[in-house]
C-alpha cells in the first residue's frame, strides 16, 4: 500500500492516489467527509477554513461503494482557488498581472528560503504553495480509508491533543480508544482532560492577540493490533521506525516518541519494562505499556502509543527579521494568512499517518488483495499467537 498526493494550497484541487487497498472494502464516504470536516475544525484556526468545505470526490478504484483492488483516486477541491485563479493558473503564461502576490521575504521556520535556493525559485510562492499544510487534507482522506480497513480487522485508533504550549501534559489515564474518542468530542481541542480546555482557549486567544503562534503535543493510540508486525531483523523493517518517519513527514513536527519516550531515559529499567503475563483469558499480555506497544521494533500486542511534538506555526502576524531574496535588504518576513495553532487538525493528520503505516504493514505481512482473505489470514494468525 502506498500513496502520492499533488496539489498546491491555492491551486484548483488536491489529488491523491492510494494503491494497495484490498478489494471488497465497503467505503463509508460520509465518514471520510466527517474526518475531513474534523481536520478543518478546532480552536485556533484562521479564516481560510471559513472558505473551504472539504469533501472528497472518488474518481477511481471504487465501484458501487466497494473498493476494486485497483488504485483509488481522490480529489478535494480548493474553494479558495476561485480567489487565486489567475495567480495559480497552471497554463496561462506568466504576466505582471498574474504574478502579483509574489513572496520575496522568506519566513523563518518555513520552507520558503531553502526551497527557493534548492529549486531556484525567485517567487517563494512557488515553495509555500506546496509546503503549506493544506496538502494534509488528502492524507486525512487516505488515512480514513485505512482506518476503515483496519476496523474490519478489529483495530481501532484515535489521535488527540495532550498539550498546547505549556498547558496539559498530564498523564492520559486510559488507553481505551472508544473512551478517548467520546471524551475528545466534548470540546473543540480534542483534549481528554476537560479541565484544561478553558486555560488553553485563553492561551490561544492571548497568542492570537500578540500576533504569535503556539504548538503542542499529540498522541495516537491504536488498540487490538496483533503482536509481531514489523521485524527486529533489520533496522528498516522495524515498524516503530516507519511510524516515526511517517510522523516526521507531517508539517511542523519536531519530535516523535513511542510510549514513555524521552521520560524512559530518566527512569530505571525496572520502571520502564512491561512485565509479561500469561493467563487463560488474555493469553500473552503485559502488566503495563510504558514501551507503547513495541519491543524490538515489533508490535507486542499492547496498545500502540505514538507521541508527536509540533512546533508553533512559522507564519507570524508580528513577523521576524529576514532579508529580501532579490534586493538582499533586511526586512520583516512576509505575512500570510495563518492559524494561531493547528494542533487540532494535526492530531487528525498524525492519526491518519499512523493508520496508513498500520494498513501498509498488514497488507505487506498478509495477502492484501481481498478483504475477506485478509480477514481470514489475520484471524488464523491471531489464533496462532494466542496458542503460542
Ligand atoms: C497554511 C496557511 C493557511 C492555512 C493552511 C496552511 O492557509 P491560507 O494561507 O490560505 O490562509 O489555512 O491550511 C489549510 C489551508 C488547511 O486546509 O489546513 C500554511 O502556510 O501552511
Amino acid at each position: 500500500l502506498s500513496y502520492v498526493t499533488a496539489g498546491e494550497s491555492h491551486g484548483p484541487q488536491l489529488t491523491g492516489i492510494v494503491t494497495g487497498v484490498p478489494a471488497g472494502l465497503e467505503l463509508d464516504v460520509a465518514e471520510l467527509n466527517t474526518a475531513l470536516a474534523a481536520r478543518q475544525g478546532g480552536y485556533g484556526r484562521g479564516n481560510r477554513q471559513k472558505i473551504e468545505h472539504d469533501q472528497v470526490q472518488i474518481v477511481g478504484g471504487v465501484r458501487h461503494r466497494i473498493t476494486l483492488g485497483s488504485p483509488i483516486a481522490l480529489v478535494i477541491q480548493n474553494r479558495d482557488h476561485a480567489h487565486w485563479s489567475q495567480i495559480m493558473d497552471p497554463t496561462a503564461e506568466a504576466t505582471p498581472q498574474n504574478t502579483l502576490r509574489k513572496v520575496e521575504r522568506p519566513r523563518p521556520g518555513h520552507a520558503d528560503l531553502v526551497g527557493g535556493m534548492k529549486y531556484r525559485h525567485r517567487d517563494l510562492r512557488n515553495v509555500l504553495e506546496r509546503s503549506s499544510a493544506r496538502k494534509t487534507a488528502m492524507r486525512v482522506a487516505i488515512g480514513n480509508i485505512c482506518k476503515q480497513l483496519l476496523r474490519q480487522l478489529g483495530i481501532d485508533l484515535v489521535g488527540f491533543v495532550t498539550q498546547v504550549g505549556p498547558i496539559g501534559g498530564t498523564a492520559v489515564p486510559t488507553h481505551d480508544v472508544a473512551r478517548i474518542t467520546t471524551a475528545i468530542q466534548e470540546n473543540d481541542l480534542r483534549m481528554v482532560d476537560q479541565t484544561e480546555v478553558g486555560a488553553v482557549h485563553d492561551l490561544i486567544d492571548q497568542t492570537k492577540r500578540a500576533g504569535d503562534t503556539v504548538g503542542g503535543i499529540i498522541r495516537v493510540i491504536a488498540e487490538n493490533v496483533p503482536a509481531g508486525l514489523g521485524s527486529y531483523v533489520n533496522w528498516d523493517t522495524k515498524l516503530d521506525a516507519k511510524l516515526a518517519a511517517a510522523v516526521m513527514g507531517v508539517n511542523a513536527m519536531k519530535g516523535v516518541s513511542i510510549g514513555a519516550g524521552f521520560t524512559a531515559a530518566q527512569s530505571f529499567g525496572s520502571q520502564v519494562m512491561d512485565p509479561i503475563n500469561w493467563d487463560e483469558t488474555n493469553h500473552w499480555s503485559r502488566a503495563s505499556d510504558h514501551l507503547g506497544g513495541f519491543e524490538g521494533g515489533m508490535t507486542n500486542g499492547m496498545p500502540i502509543i505514538v507521541n508527536a511534538a509540533m512546533k508553533p506555526i512559522p507564519t507570524l502576524y508580528q513577523p521576524l527579521p529576514t532579508a529580501d531574496v532579490n534586493t538582499k535588504e533586511a526586512k520583516k518576513a512576509n505575512v500570510e494568512r495563518s492559524d494561531t495553532t493547528a494542533i487540532v487538525p494535526a492530531s487528525l493528520v498524525i492519526e491518519s499517518v499512523v493508520a496508513i503505516e498500520l494498513a501498509k504493514v498488514i497488507t505487506d505481512t498478509f495477502d492484501g488483495s481481498n478483504l475477506g482473505r485478509l480477514q481470514e489470514q489475520v484471524a488464523v494468525y491471531r489464533q496462532e499467537l494466542a496458542d503460542y
